[in-house]
């Protein structure tokens, strides 16, 4: 087994992209809570070789798993055997990717954009487009954008983060990643999205103009850049780092998993071939380990948002513990009113409560250690959509998405610049 997936790994290697052809993505539904937990032992059977898009929640919530081929018929099977009820949500991912690929190549033959506003964000881009959009920005607006490299990853690749500032000196300060888990395309899409908008209204829209004069704003648009790249080139559908683990086959921890709040305790796992793997020790990953030195070396950051996708979601902490944060009633309201304001553009309906409470129990996350850092404005975002395509979001609707979490962000930060002193 080992030696297949090293030769099918190799493979990949010399002749390029994992397909996926065959491949479905079944939505499955739990009638109870009995059922719950079978599908809860169906995401841990390594014979079917799943990767789980949309884990366990609850009863109400559809679970949504990415099947192989080779055991498609053996997995439906199984459910049809337990009873248990599914749709097919995706028919052939392949065909998804296809269509994907084809339109950005179709925007690939347009001339590469000399400034950010020829950039078109209507689509998705590679890492290298979008490290040259994040060089163009600063060349365009020195007085208010600066790059900060905060570390390498693995691979070697730049950890960038655009500082947007007016002005000040180590101001308070509102964080925001997208892309820590590389699949989830439209966060990397929507992070680029944000910073063009910063600068847009910044002195023209009076609500970010007041937060930018007395905060400044850090934002890493891809902070997975070796799971990014792999996306583009090896395969699609990866999630975590790129760091290969001695003793195993398989590579990468889950950024996600990684922090050092309950490291290692339940809510990850100890498999370095599962995609939520913790890693070898907290603070593994440089990707997470380059965040860590820059928020502790900071000190004043008031807010940390971190963007993932899908399933229209608004968390805040913990994913760890039932405890409830000490802040729950204020980050509570200040969610409502973040994804009301976000609803308000096209009615997109988020979730929005604890990470244990409303998605499920996470240990090692980055927003509960960086709650625990003393950051009291600390929440998770999963953006659209809630599974017709899931992390294959089409690229009509980067804009959209960027759009309406651009009006939940600024609730948030203008409720951060408000309630800092
Ligand atoms: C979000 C925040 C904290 C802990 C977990 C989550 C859910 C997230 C995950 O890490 O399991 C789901 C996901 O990637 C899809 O974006
Ligand atoms: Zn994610």
């Amino acid at each position: 087994m080992r030696g297949l997936i090293a030769i099918t790994a190799l493979f990949v290697a010399v002749l390029g992209k994992e397909t996926f052809e065959g491949h479905q993505v079944l939505r499955i539904v739990a009638k109870d809570e009995t059922q719950l937990a079978l599908i809860k032992n169906l995401e841990d059977m390594v014979q079917f070789e799943l990767d789980v898009w949309r884990g366990v929640t609850d009863v109400s919530t559809p679970v949504d798993i990415r099947v192989p081929f080779h055991s498609l018929q053996s997995v439906k099977i199984h459910l049809e055997s337990q009873d248990i009820e599914y749709s097919i949500m995706i028919e052939d991912l392949q065909v998804m990717l296809d269509e994907e690929q084809q339109e950005m190549e179709s925007a690939a033959r347009i001339a590469e954009p000399r400034n950010t506003d020829s950039f078109d964000f209507s689509r998705y881009h590679t890492i290298s487009e979008i490290y040259s959009f994040q060089d163009m920005l600063v060349a365009e607006n020195p007085n208010m954008v600066s790059k900060i490299v905060i570390g390498q990853s693995y691979e070697g690749r730049p950890l960038n983060v655009l500082k947007f500032s007016t002005g000040g000196s180590n101001r308070p300060a509102i964080w925001i990643d997208t892309g820590i888990h590389s699949r989830e395309w439209v966060t990397q899409a929507s992070g680029t999205w944000f910073a063009k908008k910063i600068v847009t209204d910044y002195g023209r829209d009076p609500a970010i103009t007041a937060i930018l004069n007395k905060m400044d704003i850090f934002l890493e648009m891809v902070t997975n850049p070796d799971g990014y790249y792999f996306t583009h080139n090896n395969n699609r559908m990866w999630r975590k780092t790129r760091k290969p683990n001695s003793g195993s086959s398989c590579v990468g921890v889950d950024p996600n998993r990684n922090w050092d709040a309950a490291f290692g305790a339940p809510g990850a796992s100890n498999n370095p071939c599962s995609e939520t793997y913790h890693g070898p020790r907290a603070h593994s990953e440089s990707e997470v380990k380059s965040i860590v030195d820059f928020v502790k070396s900071h000190g004043n950051l008031k807010a940390f948002v971190s963007i993932h996708s899908y399933s229209q979601m608004l968390l805040y902490p913990y994913g760890y513990t039932e405890t409830p944060c000490k802040d729950q009633a204020e980050l509570h309201s200040l969610a409502k009113k973040a994804i009301t304001d976000l609803a308000s553009l096209y009615g997109t309906s988020y979730r929005y409560g604890s990470i244990i409470n409303t998605i499920y129990q996470a240990s090692g996350n980055t927003i509960d250690w960086t709650y625990d850092q003393g950051i009291k404005y600390s929440y998770t975002f999963e953006l659209r959509d809630t599974g017709r395509y899931g992390f294959i979001l089409p690229a009509n609707q980067i804009i959209p998405t960027a759009t309406e979490t651009w009006l939940a962000l600024m609730a948030i930060m203008d409720h951060t610049a408000k309630n800092t002193y």
